[in-house]
């Protein structure tokens, strides 16, 4: 790729790299830290492809004064992580100050090179001491406070935050499939799960507003494009269901909207769970929504009993279909179908897309990693963004996921995301052929 679109000019159009806490941070037990669910799911045997952790990771924590020197390099501006929760609490509650003075750090080097930061509360990794995690309504109110916390101590250096990055993976991956922490599989725990990291939202919304008022707050969300297999009413059905799932269960609350009514025969007992006044906290004022894409997903009706229960059975890509080597399907014009598919639905605020990336496995040779696949594959989503915006949808950022190859939850570190390449031995980064495009691109 030689230019951007004039639409995506560095000079109007922000530009980020994006992380987050557990997956780079390493340091699991330093200063203070306590167990996340993710330390305690790594610890389970089985639960983890290549049986690895997230102890050292990328060792951000004693590396970020170099990683910000290379976002710097890089010709970045803005800067996407996440604040790990169970770093800056303690198990009573209290703010660790220990924890803290990393961000700070990190903050600190952030400005010395220019680059805004653009934080995240919550990025899965939810304090292990909190009993009964996000089945508990009690979790909701934990999360205020620890947003609170957060706008009290470093609030006025935080331009924009999210309270939340894709909670559909928190609720249903991490309750219903059973892929992520804490491991569950059932249903309507997953639905209950839900309810609550929506209500956490909205309590950490007014909870931070009444902190710091002149933040720009919002959510990440990764909504889904669900095609069905066939034109079978059936699978038209199920694809549907499986849109609902992962659009409606958060987009409806967010603008104090019931759950569909799909959804809601799944769900026994949300009497129990649903209090009045709920789904009004749920909607506060959204000043952004981040949307991550990456794929989209094919469905069909449910061929076993589990799937019953939710409704549709996905079907894995296969050839002719380009994939990446996480095997998600490389579909650009996913990400246009699914904004104009929400803008059709939801009032959307201004959005940012606030992750794209590729899964690209390519190893170093001769000190260089030429990720072809991972450049192809940013500059047909860049263009897809140019396109949106020339539409007139108001898309105002893009951030690469990642900054540097991670710990990718439950693949461990099997598959690289980053533009920079992590020697996991050595601690080494080298910037790929991507970032090195990238740099180009911004820095021309
Ligand atoms: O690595 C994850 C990230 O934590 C959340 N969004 C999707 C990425 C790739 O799976």
């Amino acid at each position: 790729m030689h230019a951007l679109d004039p639409l995506l000019s560095p000079a109007r159009f922000e530009w980020g790299c994006a992380t987050s806490s557990f997956q780079i941070e390493g340091a699991s037990s330093a200063d203070g830290k306590v167990p996340s669910i993710w330390d305690t799911f790594c610890s389970q045997p089985g639960r983890i492809k290549d049986a690895s952790d997230g102890r050292e990771a990328c060792d951000h924590y004693h590396h970020f004064a170099t990683d910000v020197r290379l976002i710097a390099e890089l010709g970045f501006k803005h800067y996407r992580f996440s604040i790990a929760w169970p770093r800056i609490t303690t198990v009573d509650h209290k703010a660790n100050l220990a924890g803290l003075d990393f961000y700070k750090r990190l903050l600190d080097a952030l400005d010395q090179h220019g680059i805004t930061p653009n934080a995240t509360l919550f990025h899965w990794d939810l304090p292990a001491h909190l009993e009964g995690g996000w089945l508990n309504r009690d979790t909701a109110y934990r999360f205020a406070d620890y947003a609170a916390l957060v706008a009290q101590h470093l609030g006025d250096r935080l331009p924009r935050v999210a309270t939340l990055n894709e909670p559909w993976c928190s609720a249903f991956l991490g309750h219903d499939l059973g892929v992520f922490a804490p491991g569950g599989q059932n249903r309507a725990q997953s639905l209950v799960a839900a309810h609550h990291l929506m209500l956490a939202h909205g309590l950490g919304m007014q909870a931070w507003r009444s902190v710091q008022a002149k933040t720009s707050l919002g959510i990440v969300l990764n909504p889904e494009l669900c095609d069905p297999l066939t034109d079978k009413p059936e699978d038209v059905k199920a694809a549907r269901l499986a849109e609902q799932e992962r659009n409606d269960c958060f987009l409806n609350p967010l603008f104090g909207r019931e759950w569909p009514d799909a959804l809601l025969q799944q769900i026994r007992e949300l009497g129990a769970i649903r209090r009045e006044g709920d789904l009004s906290i749920c909607a506060q004022p959204l000043d952004f929504m981040g949307l991550n894409y990456y794929t989209r997903s094919i469905g069909k009706a449910p061929v076993s009993t589990s799937d019953a229960t939710r409704g549709y059975t996905f079907v894995p890509p296969t050839a002719p279909k380009k994939l990446t080597d996480i095997g998600w399907e490389i579909y650009p014009e996913g990400l246009t179908r699914v904004v104009q598919n929400l803008q059709a639905q939801w009032p959307l605020p201004p959005m940012w897309i606030t992750e794209n990336g590729a899964a690209d496995n390519t190893g170093l040779a001769h000190g260089a990693v030429d990720d072809g696949m991972r450049c192809d594959y940013l500059e047909a989503h860049f263009e897809q963004v140019a396109e949106l915006i020339r539409a007139g949808v108001d898309i105002r950022g893009y951030y690469v996921w990642s900054l540097l190859d991670n710990f990718e939850w439950a693949h461990g570190y099997s598959q690289r995301f980053g533009i920079v390449h992590v020697d996991f031995q050595t601690q080494k980064r080298t910037p790929k052929r991507s970032a090195l495009m990238l740099q180009k691109l911004l820095c021309e």
